[in-house]
Order: C-alpha cells, then sequence, then structure tokens
C-alpha cells in the first residue's frame, strides 16, 4: 500500500536524515543520538504542562501530546522525536480498564488471570480501534509538521509486554503469572498473544500513516524469557505486529521504501539474534550487554541502537564522558548506530546533562 505524498519519507524531509540513514545501516557523518523517556518528568517544561491532566488524557490530547513530543527535540537537539504516547494507550482506547498510576505505572481495573477471562476480552474486536484512534492520528500529524527533517519515531508495546501488564493486573518484576499461563493454557496463552498483535499493531500503523518516519516495537520485558520460551510463544505474535507497518512503502529519493522497524527489550542480550529475526532491522541494545558485544552476537551485520547506562546519567561529567566515547567506540563494529540510554532517562536526570550528551556524541 503506497501511501500519500504528504508523507515526511515520501516528501524527501526526513528520508536521508541521520536517524534514517543509520536505521537504514548507512553510517552518517555524525552518530545520531535520541533518549528513550526523552519527553516527561527530567523536564520541568513537562512537570508544568501536566499540571492537572491525567497520563493518559494527556496522551489522548493532540495539542498536549504534540507540544510534549516536540519539548526534548527543541531543548536537545536531539535527531528524533517519540511520539509521546503510551504502550497501554490501544488498550484503553478498546475500552480496556486501564489508568496509569504516577511513581508506578499500568494498572488494570480487573487482571486478566484465567481462562474465562481472556475469552471474554478477547470478544472484544480488534477492528473497532481503527474508528478511536483519531487524537493519535491529530497528534502524530501536528508533530510531523512542526518537526519539518527530525524524524518522529512511532512505537508500541510488543504482546507479551502488554500481557505482562494485562495477566499481572499491574508492574511486576518476574511477569511469573504471564509466564505460568504460557505453559499452563497455552490456548488461552495464544488467544491473548493473538488479540494484543491485533490491537498494538493498528496503533502502530496509524502512527505510520499519520507520519513517523521510523516505527520501535517495545518488548520491555522479554529479557525474562528464555529464548525457547521466546521462539515458541511470542515471536510469531511480535512478528504479526510488524506485519502491520511492513506493507506500508514510500517512494523517498526515487526509490521504494519502507519505515525502517527498531526491536528493543530490557535484559535481552541473551535473544538479540531472535528479536531480529521477527522482522527487525535495527536492535536496540540495554546496558547490561557491551554494545560491541550485542553487535557480535547479531552477527556484525545489523545496525544498532543503545546503550548508555542511564546510571551514568548522575556521575561527575568526565566519567559520563569516558563512558559515553567508549560506547561510541564499541559502536563502530556496526554498519551503524544510533546513540541512546540501555533504557529510559530516569526521571531525577538534570536535563542540561542531556544536552551536553548530544553535544559530545555530535562531536565524536
Ligand atoms: O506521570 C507520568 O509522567 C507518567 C510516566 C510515564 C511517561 C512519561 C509513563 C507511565 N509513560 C510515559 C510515556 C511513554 N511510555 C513513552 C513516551 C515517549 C518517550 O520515551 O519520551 C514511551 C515510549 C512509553 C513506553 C512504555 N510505557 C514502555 C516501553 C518503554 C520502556 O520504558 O521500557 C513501558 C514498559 C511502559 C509502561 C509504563 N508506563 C508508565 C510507566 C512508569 C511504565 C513502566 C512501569 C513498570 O515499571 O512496569
Amino acid at each position: 500500500m503506497l501511501v500519500p505524498t504528504t508523507h515526511p519519507l515520501q516528501a524527501g524531509l526526513t528520508a536521508e536524515s541521520p536517524l534514517i540513514s543509520a536505521y537504514r545501516g548507512i553510517r552518517p557523518a555524525t552518530t545520531p543520538v535520541w533518549f528513550m523517556r526523552q519527553a516527561g518528568r527530567s523536564l520541568p517544561e513537562y512537570r508544568e504542562l501536566r499540571v492537572g491532566t491525567e497520563m493518559l488524557q494527556a496522551c489522548l490530547t493532540p495539542e498536549l501530546a504534540s507540544e510534549i513530543t516536540l519539548q526534548p527535540v527543541r531543548r536537545h537537539a536531539v535527531d528524533a522525536g517519540i511520539f509521546f504516547s503510551d504502550i497501554v494507550v490501544p488498550l484503553k482506547l478498546v475500552g480496556v480498564d486501564v489508568s496509569i498510576v504516577p511513581g508506578r505505572g499500568p494498572v488494570m481495573g480487573k487482571a486478566v488471570r484465567t481462562a474465562a477471562d481472556v475469552a471474554e476480552l478477547v470478544q472484544n474486536d480488534p477492528a473497532q480501534l481503527d474508528s478511536a484512534l483519531g487524537p493519535i492520528i491529530d497528534a502524530v500529524a501536528r508533530t510531523v509538521a512542526e518537526l519539518g527533517t527530525t524524524p518522529l519515531i512511532g512505537f508500541a508495546g510488543a504482546p507479551f509486554t502488554l500481557a505482562a501488564y494485562l495477566v499481572e493486573g499491574g508492574p511486576s518484576k518476574d511477569h511469573i503469572r504471564a509466564r505460568t499461563m504460557m505453559h499452563a493454557d497455552p490456548e488461552s496463552w495464544a488467544a491473548l498473544m493473538t488479540w494484543t498483535a491485533e490491537i498494538t499493531g493498528r496503533f502502530l500503523r496509524a502512527q505510520v500513516l499519520a507520519g513517523a518516519s521510523a516505527a520501535q516495537l517495545f518488548d520491555s520485558w522479554a529479557g525474562s524469557l528464555s529464548p525457547e520460551d521466546y521462539v515458541r510463544h511470542v515471536a510469531p505474535a511480535s512478528a504479526r505486529v510488524l506485519d502491520f507497518v511492513r506493507d506500508l512503502t514510500f517512494e523517498a529519493s526515487g526509490t521504494e521504501t519502507r519505515v525502517p522497524i527498531v526491536h528493543f527489550g530490557v535484559g535481552t542480550g541473551e535473544i538479540l539474534p531472535q528479536m531480529r529475526d521477527v522482522g527487525a532491522d535495527v536492535v536496540g541494545i540495554d546496558y547490561r550487554t557491551p554494545l560491541d558485544e550485542g553487535i557480535r552476537r547479531l552477527g556484525a551485520s545489523v545496525p544498532v541502537q543503545g546503550n548508555v547506562d542511564p546510571a551514568m546519567l548522575a556521575a561527575p561529567w568526565n566519567i559520563l564522558e569516558a563512558h559515553v566515547r567508549d560506547v561510541h567506540r564499541r559502536g563502530l563494529d556496526a554498519p551503524a548506530h544510533v546513540m541512546n540510554l540501555g533504557h529510559g532517562v530516569p526521571p531525577e536526570t538534570d536535563p542540561t546533562v542531556l544536552t551536553r550528551v548530544v553535544e559530545l556524541v555530535h562531536s565524536l
């Protein structure tokens, strides 16, 4: 499906940006950099805007979501915006009782624990999401109009990470109940994975159609899975999510291309090749795996993103600087490298440090 000419990739605005070039495996002159959770509590201008508005309400208010997405791009001069939203937004939009509790994260009104719970949930037709995505499409369209030549990254949560919240009822450490359902009731598990893929895939597709130049799939909690469980019980659903964006093609600089797909999870050093194999172009590596080691595990042929340790952001500058230089050096083993953190920006981070990291990376 060829999409309209106004898309930033098709308009020639973002196709040759450092970020999109790197995601395509072409090393740009300067290393692109952005930060997971760059929008959010580390920014005083974000905290100010959010006063009196609940998190999910902010996500569904296009002017707010757009402004919050733009704040870190203006302040830090990062190479990409990441759409301000949350992985549970599509669940909310199909009527799942979910809220985001400050300081905690997504909490469900009712956990999905039994076969009957799953059967009830999946009765909810994923196709009805399409008519509820208006605020997301509006927010993305406004944002890309402001971003110009800076690409916007759209994102979605992978089925396993979403199921970890649905089954546990909220944040959990080892996602034990979700991993038990996978083995104790594989049929319900498969039904839950399929339904979740349909929901989250639609959310991702809408962002790409509305103007996102890249797509990142967050399987944040996949690191709690063995490689065997990942491949058997999770990977097919993640691949299904990516089918929702794989068929969208853009004519950029005379060639037909699709949006690059990035796949990231925390503690996933043991399943990096499996995460690429679901159909990712770029693999995000968390801070636990040295970047060059991650690149080696991926066969040295895959562009990578990562992996500054978020804990270093609060260390003295000379220590942080040495660490960023070290990550940059290790990243030279890949065809291309996008600098990022190994996970999200801690809320207490001094934002001037992030700006300084961007300046450093661009100077390397
Ligand atoms: O009150 C607040 O300010 C809420 C904090 C917050 C924010 C700013 C939450 C709750 N979500 C978000 C935005 C968000 N969520 C973004 C926006 C853009 C950016 O990165 O700048 C993104 C990409 C997400 C995605 C997300 N939500 C993930 C995947 C990325 C990751 O960090 O691993 C996950 C796991 C969530 C769930 C979630 N939402 C919020 C929290 C605190 C959590 C994690 C809870 C837990 O530990 O289980």
